[in-house]
């Protein structure tokens, strides 16, 4: 059984779906300045004037004046908590003023006051892909130092400004996600970078998460400080690493792509790096710029939980000319042969999801909160107007019941579960809005045209009934 105060929600975030992209005197964030893509084509970074290309973050479904709506929706399915993020660019529009922007502050008070006057928690994440676009003309994003103190900052006005209405923070999303530093499909990594032809990208990305895990610790310290009841987490983007078979050699390539993947989450945790990785980044000549300094802040600031998104499995094959089981995600990865994909390519694996619960747990011994599962599809709306997502509702019931197996069978202390996209918005990957996950259906084509009206899936019922029986009716 899950626990009473089991925290059923959904989660998006801000750039995916806030739109009023200059709205209260916001500045420009990356996902601002990225055009629209699709699965076959990469987003292409801009400098976000409009000039006949389609931003889709600009404007998204539009939930800056459309939030009361839209909560009302999430409270009539029975939503406990709605995680969202803050947009940086609304409250340090450049990212590092000397004062906060106190119409992006008057914002996240009126949305966080609609979700708590229907008894709804807001989850927060500080930072979800959307890093201050002057920061990277600036300062090339998380290369520099600098960004620890302007991310430091607008976290703690954060955490003093909702003090009383946000209890579940997270720092940065996915922060791990960045492994795939080779991943020509995004534009700029979670840190803000984009790199430059020819340069050792390991060890920019190296550096780049090490300055976030000591912004991220820093703020977690101060935080606590603010309001010791705060729950601070991390973020992984969590995908189990398969070995191909059982040849020992497979079974090393897994393990050095589960370390490759996951050091991050042992540096939020335990407030140091792993053996492993300092010995792999010396053997390939990376030295970081990591002070004394770091070092402490790092100890002081572990995270209480470990909040993470699960959509899908990899399984990776050892070569016979990597004798060092090198992990570069893009040449190890083959497909599953056991498992069927979505329509984007990605495997649906929910037996996956109890193996990361019980991998994440047994590493850790932390709670665990499931911040983002789902699956994106194509739906249609039919001459009725009514929308039917099976396939939805197949995809969640079949995690939904691997996450209960977890709990019962195993063990596991779990917070909470958000799917991802609990309303229709802007991919992250792709930028395309037909990529869909929402229980709420919103009116919008890849070309931005719609009225944006919003209506309901099937599984909006679905899920209703799923939250009123705490999981026990799927
Ligand atoms: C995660 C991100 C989300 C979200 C989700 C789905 O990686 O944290 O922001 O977008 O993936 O991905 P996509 O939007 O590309 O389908």
């Amino acid at each position: 059984m899950l626990r009473e105060d089991f925290l059923w929600g959904g989660a998006v975030a801000a750039h995916q779906l806030e739109g009023g992209w200059q709205e209260g005197g916001k500045g420009i964030s990356i996902a601002d300045v990225m055009t629209a893509g699709d699965y076959k084509t990469a987003r292409k970074i801009t400098d976000g004037v409009l000039d006949g290309e389609n931003y889709p973050n600009h404007t998204a479904i539009e939930f800056y004046s459309h939030y009361k709506e839209d909560i009302k929706l999430f409270a009539e399915m029975g939503f406990k908590c709605f995680r969202t993020s803050i947009a940086w660019t609304r409250i340090f529009p450049e990212g590092e003023e000397e004062q906060p922007n106190e119409a992006g502050l008057k914002f996240y008070d009126d949305m966080f006051d609609t979700c708590l006057q229907y008894g709804i928690e807001p989850v927060v994440t500080l930072s979800h892909f959307e890093m201050p676009f002057a920061l990277v003309k600036k300062y090339g994003g998380f290369r520099s130092r600098k960004c620890i103190d302007a991310f430091v900052r607008f976290s703690e006005v954060c955490f003093k400004r909702y003090k009383d209405k946000v209890k579940y923070w997270m720092t940065f999303n996915e922060i791990n996600n960045q492994a795939s530093y080779e991943n020509p499909w995004a534009p700029f990594t979670n840190s803000g970078i984009v790199y430059e032809e020819g340069e050792n990208k390991e060890a920019v990305m190296y550096q780049a998460a090490h300055y976030e895990l000591v912004a991220s610790a820093e703020a977690v310290r101060i935080g606590k400080e603010i309001n010791p009841d705060f729950q601070i987490g991390c973020m992984i983007a969590m995908t189990p690493i398969y070995p191909y078979s059982c040849n020992p050699k497979d079974m090393m390539m897994a393990l050095s792509g589960m370390q490759k993947r996951f050091w991050f989450a042992d540096v939020h945790v335990r407030g140091e790096y792993p053996a492993y990785i300092l010995k792999y980044l010396a053997s390939r000549h990376i030295e970081l710029d990591m002070t004394e300094e770091d070092k402490e802040i790092l100890k002081n600031g572990c995270v209480d939980y470990i909040g993470f998104s699960y959509y899908m499995s990899f399984v990776v094959k050892a070569a016979d000319n990597n004798p060092e089981y090198i992990y570069h995600e893009e040449e190890c990865k083959v497909d599953n042969p056991y498992i069927e994909t979505t329509d984007w390519g990605w495997a649906v694996d929910p037996e996956g999801l109890r193996w990361s619960m019980n991998w994440l747990y047994d590493r850790y011994q932390l709670p665990l909160f499931i911040v983002e599962n789902g699956m994106g599809a194509y739906d249609k709306v039919e001459e009725d107007g009514s929308i039917h997502d099976p396939y939805r509702i197949e995809y969640l019931r079949k995690h939904i019941k691997a996450m209960k197996k977890c709990v019962d069978a195993d063990g596991v202390d779990l917070i909470g579960y958000t799917p991802w996209g609990c309303i229709d918005l802007v991919s992250a990957g792709t930028g395309e809005m037909e990529k869909r996950y929402g229980f709420i259906y919103v009116d919008k084509d890849n070309q931005g045209n719609g009225t944006l009206k919003r209506s309901k899936k099937d599984s909006f019922e679905w899920y209703k009934n799923v939250i009123k029986s705490n999981g026990e009716i799927l």
